[in-house]
């Protein structure tokens, strides 16, 4: 029997916010006391994860004195150490001050704007500080409730500004950072703008350094939206702009819930993990979830364990998937080649297009090809519960 236990290679990370979520909710107050960020790293360490990504206030809150942030700076270094953790990625809290109630990089105020990008160059040296080299964007309160309130093709423009300015302030600093971009449909707002990881993927060849930039795509964020997030990340990782990967689980058509990875959907969980082993995507998987509000301290370091656990199970069950002789045989079958009809779609010539017009293709003989995948969707449910 396998151990699973977290591989390193994975690197598997969690956010500060995560962990030291109190279990607060929009209507009840925290059921966990606070910990600190130290509490933190010693709770990744036991559980065997990789690393911490924050946000600058998970770490220094927003009104902390520099002596304060120096304090606090130190003790976390040291922990990060003593647990052999790292800090892959830092983001910026744009959202939670009310200073942002309407907006960070698409406020309709000028100095609000100003004020954000200021506040993220400032967590980018903090982040940068601590060897992040991935960059999120995450935001949340970009979006409006009435579209009277703000121009959307505005909104467009102002973030576009925002994240050039920040590409050029990463590079002349050299912090190397990779910006990835995370969409989110609703919550906090009514609606955010760039509500699908789709729309990043569209805005990026807009921008003036596309080659730093990618995306973040969340688990929860195109689920709650009644979407494929598999299809969404498959397209990421074909254009290779997958950087980040925000691991949970989530129930269609509910708030944002943020659930432990693999906790709601096993199906769609394992054809994520097939995806990204499958394609060798080699960024942090990094789980952006909170454990349930009726759990204590040791019942969110079993929430960590779980999430990597769970993540390595799917990992062996996707290479039994791909090693499964009846299921190869399945998917030679419906794959169906045709060298010559291949060559002539492959590219666009006037000699391939008149011989495509001759092609004798009959629609009543194509439809009759056997397509057993009732079969093919037994078996993965088979390897998935164990059975195979
Ligand atoms: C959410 C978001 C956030 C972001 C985080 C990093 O669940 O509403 O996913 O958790 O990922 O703020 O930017
Ligand atoms: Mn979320
Ligand atoms: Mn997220």
């Amino acid at each position: 029997m396998p151990a699973y236990d977290p591989d390193p290679k994975m690197k598997f990370t969690f956010g500060l916010w995560t962990i030291a979520n109190p279990g607060r909710d929009p209507f009840g107050g925290p059921t966990r006391e606070t910990i600190s960020p130290v509490d933190v790293a010693n709770i990744l360490g036991e559980a065997g994860a990789y690393g911490i990504n924050f946000h600058d206030n998970d770490l220094i809150p927003i009104d902390a004195s520099p002596a304060q942030a120096d304090t606090i700076k130190k003790d976390f270094k040291k922990a990060l150490k003593q647990n052999g953790l790292v800090v892959p990625m830092a983001t910026t809290n744009l959202f939670s001050d009310p200073v942002f109630k309407d907006g960070a990089f698409t406020s309709n105020n000028a100095k609000i704007r100003a004020y954000a990008i200021q506040k993220t160059m400032r967590a980018m040296d903090l982040g940068a500080e601590f060897g992040a080299k991935i960059y999120v964007f995450w935001g949340g309160r970009e979006g409006a409730e009435s579209d009277a309130t703000k121009n959307p093709i505005d909104a467009i423009k102002r973030f576009r500004e925002a994240i050039n300015f920040l590409c050029n302030y990463s590079i002349e600093q050299k912090y190397g950072y990779k910006f990835a971009f995370e969409a989110k449909p609703n919550e906090p707002r009514g609606h955010i703008y760039f509500a699908v990881t789709g729309s990043y993927l569209a805005l990026i060849p807009t921008l003036d350094y596309p080659d730093m930039c990618g995306v973040n795509p969340e688990f929860a964020h195109e689920t709650m939206a009644g979407l494929n997030f598999v299809h969404h990340v498959a397209q990421a990782l074909e254009m290779k702009k997958l950087f980040h990967i925000d691991l949970n689980d989530q129930e269609m058509g509910r708030y944002d819930q943020d659930f432990r990875f693999g906790s709601v959907s096993y199906k769609a969980a394992f054809h994520l993990v097939k995806l990204l082993e499958d394609y060798n995507y080699n960024g942090p998987r990094h789980f952006d979830s909170h454990a349930y509000r009726q759990s204590d301290y040791q019942d969110v370091k079993e929430f960590a364990k779980g999430s990597m656990r769970t993540y390595m199970i799917l990992k062996e069950k996707a290479a039994k998937w791909n090693a499964d002789k009846e299921i190869q045989a399945l998917r030679n079958e419906i794959n169906l080649g045709d060298p010559n009809l291949e060559k002539l779609t492959k590219k666009y010539n006037s000699g391939n297009a008149k011989k495509l017009l001759e092609a004798p293709l009959d629609r009543t003989d194509l439809a009759n090809a056997r397509l057993p995948y009732e079969r093919l969707d037994q078996l993965t449910a088979e390897v998935i519960l164990g059975t195979r």
